[in-house]
């Protein structure tokens, strides 16, 4: 499409579902004002929160992902990519957060050593947040002593690690080997997840369970909080 093209499209102007289409369009090329604006108008035509989550933002950041991965993308475009959806995420994240729900567990949650993507990490702690969880997020990049340090700092009842790379993945296992060093496995669910992980590898490294998505990860964290909890009343 031409520039001019470009500029004569006004976002508020289109349907639904061309409006998230144009918002793939802005994603892709990086453009955050747009994505911010797109997110404002579908919120003022009473879309959830989640649904624009999930509908515009994670499925454009799809197509970001699968022209990166074929070599179309090169990493520049994708960090801008990434600041576009960051744009976005910052509008609903206190909308999300926004349930009133109780206080149903704590979380430390950080992407692992060596790895610093932070796109789905940042989405399963704003999801955490929104169903109710107190959410301590470390950032990127994290050795085993700073999970270890913030788990006895903060008196979490789990620990998130997310990973994105086939060459950091591996290092979820020393975090959680380090928790078993110290004998304090067992005082923790350990929660993994991020796009090249799968149920059988969580199993082999000793996690409580892989989360596919942020969803999952609400869901599968909700479950093993009611358990802790009824343990606990069982005395
Ligand atoms: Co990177 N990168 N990247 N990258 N990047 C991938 C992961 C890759 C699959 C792309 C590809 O080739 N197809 C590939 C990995 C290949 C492999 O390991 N087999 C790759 C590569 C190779 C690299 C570099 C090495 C590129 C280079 O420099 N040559 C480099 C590595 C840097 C490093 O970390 N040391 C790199 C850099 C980058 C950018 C900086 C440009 C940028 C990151 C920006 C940022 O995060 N701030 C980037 C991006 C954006 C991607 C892709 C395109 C998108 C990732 C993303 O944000 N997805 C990605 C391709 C892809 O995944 N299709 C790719 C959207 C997000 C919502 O999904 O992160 O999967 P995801 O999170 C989901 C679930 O996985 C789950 O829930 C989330 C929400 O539903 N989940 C959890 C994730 N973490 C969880 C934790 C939990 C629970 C669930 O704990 C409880």
């Amino acid at each position: 499409m031409s520039d001019d093209a470009e500029d004569d499209i006004i976002l508020s102007e289109l349907p639904d579902d061309e409006l998230v289409q144009q918002m793939f369009d802005d994603l892709y090329d990086g453009l955050k004002e747009e994505i911010e604006e797109g997110v404002n108008i579908l919120l003022e035509r009473g879309w959830e929160p989640y649904r624009i989550l999930t509908e515009a933002l994670v499925g454009g950041m799809t197509i970001v992902g699968n022209d990166f991965r074929d070599g179309i993308l090169f990493v520049p475009e994708v960090l801008l990519a990434a600041n576009a959806m960051k744009g976005g995420m910052a509008i609903l994240k206190p909308l999300l957060a926004e349930t009133g729900a109780p206080r149903v567990g704590k979380m430390v949650i950080g992407t692992v050593k060596g790895d610093i993507h932070d796109i789905g990490k940042n989405l399963v702690s704003m999801m955490m947040e929104g169903a109710g969880f107190e959410v301590v997020d470390l950032g990127i990049n994290n050795a085993a002593d700073s999970y270890l340090d913030a788990l006895a700092a903060e008196d979490a009842d789990i620990l998130g690690m997310s990973a994105l790379l086939t060459t950091t993945m591996p290092y979820m296992k020393v975090v959680i080997d380090a928790l078993v060093e110290k004998g304090i496995r067992d005082d923790y669910t350990v929660l993994v997840g991020g796009a090249p992980l799968n149920e059988e590898f969580g199993k082999a490294i000793g996690a409580d369970a892989y989360c596919r998505d942020a969803a999952v990860a609400v869901e599968t964290a909700k479950a093993f909080m009611a358990r802790k909890h009824n343990q606990m009343a069982a005395g």
